[in-house]
């Protein structure tokens, strides 16, 4: 990949922006488009968009990236990478808008021999169902001869100090061999890690789906053993860790409050979706689901079990939710069970209070003091094992007349609460 050519990373969130940053680092001249101007004054004003020390500080040793909301920028580039988000609606349905506006855009520059890699997450046969076609409709263009297109999955991990953008391993797959090795080229620049070549644009597709319902049916086991074991008095994360003493053939998950993010109770979806759409229905894949998003409901149900046991009814019962985002020490909200659990607390309990020092700007109360000072919190549900909600200590929420606590996250230590005459119960434990 010669050096002077330009790159364009189109969407510059907790994908894009990393990616462009790296870029930048290597040497690589890059300019980053977004829709959001506000999102683009901040970047170039070396802010980062979203709470990230990591990409606080990479933007400030950024001296040339340059961030535009104006397309017009493609003409002078030979690399374009597709970073936009691919959600699911209220149904869970994809939706692949953010996707195809993109492209839209891309389409009217689609000369000269660009390489297009489309870098969010999108099921098997997006690419040459739906991309291809668009763009060479749009640009009157072939692609393999006019333009490249090839498919490499984002993988990121928020919040992760060790694997990032610039280490973890990815896969490519290419419309043809030309796109497959100019995109196989340019991660190879940029990533220390092995890049593998997939042997189509559907299988490089397929792989970010498949690892992430992976992960989503590792997690929906564990949460059906914690309601099972929660019915039958074992600790259920106690059993997880004894299982992973297994040395092979044992990836210990752990259940919890729900699954959240903008990738794993995204991306099975969009498999189960496109499947459906072919004559295969992926049972397990949408048990699973179903299971992962009927954990904020059984929190409830824990916690409403808890209150009875002490006669106090869940209507009359005042709540304080800690935990907003869907992952600890970030502030992500993006399918964040806590807003589940919020929700159903609002239509079955009495005051609910929620505090997320990573999400200032939705909490109800400024801090965990405040919210105890003002009296009359019956419980707590911890939504996110924040790193500042380990300093929590039983002896002071027994004080403030808390009655029990119930841990989404298992993060606790269980004895000190029991100790301090608090009812405490985990997810399974
Ligand atoms: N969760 C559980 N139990 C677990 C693990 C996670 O309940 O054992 C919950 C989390 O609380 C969270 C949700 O699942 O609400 C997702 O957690 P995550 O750790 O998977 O975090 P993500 O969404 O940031 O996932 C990213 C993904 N990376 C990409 O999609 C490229 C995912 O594939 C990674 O496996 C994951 O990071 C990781 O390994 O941490």
């Amino acid at each position: 990949m010669s050096k002077n050519k330009q790159t364009a990373v189109i969407g510059l969130g907790y994908v894009g922006l990393p990616l462009a940053l790296l870029i930048e680092r290597k040497g690589i001249p890059v300019v980053g488009i977004d829709s959001d101007a506000n999102k683009i004054a901040l970047i170039n004003n070396k802010k980062s968009p979203f709470l990230d020390a990591k990409i606080e500080e990479e933007l400030q040793e950024a001296n040339n990236l340059v961030a535009t909301t104006d397309y017009g920028v493609l003409k002078d580039v030979d690399t374009i990478i597709v970073c936009v988000p691919t959600p699911v609606d209220e149904n869970h349905t994809p939706d692949l808008g953010p996707v195809i506006s993109v492209c839209t855009q891309i389409a009217k520059y689609l000369t000269g021999g660009k390489l297009v890699i489309i870098e969010s997450t999108i099921n098997p046969g997006v690419c040459e169902e739906l991309i291809i076609p668009l763009l060479e409709k749009l640009s009157k263009n072939k692609c393999g001869k006019d333009f490249y297109l090839a498919h490499c999955p984002e993988r990121i991990n928020p919040g992760d100090d060790l694997w990032d953008v610039s280490n973890i391993p990815r896969v490519v797959g290419g419309y043809d061999e030309v796109s497959l090795e100019k995109a196989h080229a340019f991660y190879t620049s940029i990533i220390s890690a092995p890049i593998k070549k997939m042997s189509s644009l559907k299988e490089a597709e397929a792989v970010k789906i498949v690892e992430n319902s992976f992960r989503d049916v590792n997690i929906a086991f564990v949460n059906e053993l914690a309601m099972s074991f929660h019915k039958l008095g074992i600790n259920v994360v106690n059993v997880i860790d004894g299982a992973a003493t297994k040395p092979f053939a044992f990836l210990p998950h752990y259940p919890g409050a729900g699954v959240g993010g903008h990738c794993i109770p995204v991306d099975p979806y969009y498999l189960i979706d496109y499947a459906e759409k072919n004559g295969f229905t992926h049972e397990f894949l949408s048990l699973a689901r179903s299971i992962n998003n009927g954990m904020p409901q059984f929190t409830v149900d824990v916690l409403a079990e808890e209150l009875a046991r002490l006669g106090i009814p869940l209507a009359d019962a005042n709540i304080l939710v800690l935990g907003l985002s869907y992952k600890a020490n970030i502030g992500d909200m993006r399918e964040s069970p806590s807003l589940e659990i919020i929700k159903i607390l609002k239509e079955r309990a009495g005051k609910t209070h929620v505090f997320d020092p990573h999400v200032p700007e939705l909490s109800t109360v400024a801090s965990l003091d405040e919210a105890l000072e003002a009296g009359g919190v019956h419980a707590i549900i911890l939504a996110t094992s924040h790193k500042e909600f380990q300093k929590i200590d039983p002896v002071d929420l027994k004080k403030y007349g808390v009655q029990v606590v119930i841990d989404g996250r298992n993060y606790f230590k269980k004895k000190a609460f029991i100790e301090a005459g608090i009812a405490y119960k985990g997810i399974g434990r």
